[in-house]
């Protein structure tokens, strides 16, 4: 059965958000239109507490970009963004959620950063979502959305791990950064993601 992971297509991500990902706008007409060719549509949010430590407005003299050991992990420090129950956090208003099933939300705890949907940076706590796409007979997993270099790269890493089949539709994602993003797909598909145009 085939699902469909939207991630984090939230007002932040989008020019004119905290951390606005280049043309993240543009992706949004074309998730619109993959949703009804899905058996299970699954949407992820980035959900901060405003003293999350991946903030650089939460260490003295950092500021965003600069790179930090956060518990004895690497961390990059980002502009505030997604916080928990603001605009920044909502989905985009474009977005059609409507066939969404559930919703899973990452970055909750403070002391640790989560980029992917199945596990913390740390491989610490799981969101529970692998066992849910398995309980819900979801084998071939189909990955869009934002940031195609951080939460969309470690989120199927993560689902690579788990056994899953992995397709990125990749018209519908967009990376912050485009040069390292060309890296990463080479990476991910010498380790077996299908990398689709489209759906
Ligand atoms: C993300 C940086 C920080 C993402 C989330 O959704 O890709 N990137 N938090
Ligand atoms: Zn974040």
């Amino acid at each position: 059965m085939k699902a469909l992971i939207i991630t984090d297509i939230q007002n932040d991500f989008i020019p004119g958000g905290a951390l606005p990902v280049p043309e993240g706008d543009l992706i949004i007409d074309m998730i619109n239109g993959l949703l009804e060719q899905f058996d299970l549509v699954i949407a992820t949010q980035d959900w901060h507490p405003a003293i999350h430590k991946s903030f650089a407005s939460n260490h003295q003299g950092k500021k965003p970009f600069d790179q930090i050991i956060l518990n004895g992990m690497e961390q990059t420090l980002w502009p505030d963004h997604c916080v928990q129950g603001t605009i920044g956090a909502d989905f985009h208003p474009r977005l059609d959620i409507r066939p969404v099933e559930a919703i899973f939300r990452k970055g909750m705890v403070p002391e640790i950063d989560s980029y992917s949907c199945f596990y913390d940076n740390g491989h610490i706590k799981t969101t529970g979502l692998a066992g849910y796409l398995r309980e819900k007979k979801a084998d071939e997993l189909y990955f869009c959305g934002l940031a195609g270099d951080f939460c969309v790269y470690y989120s199927i890493k993560d689902a690579l791990k788990e056994g899953f089949s992995v397709s990125l539709i990749e018209n519908a994602v967009r990376p912050i950064n485009r040069l390292s993003f060309e890296e990463i797909k080479r990476e991910l598909n010498k380790n077996g993601v299908k990398i689709v145009p489209n759906f």
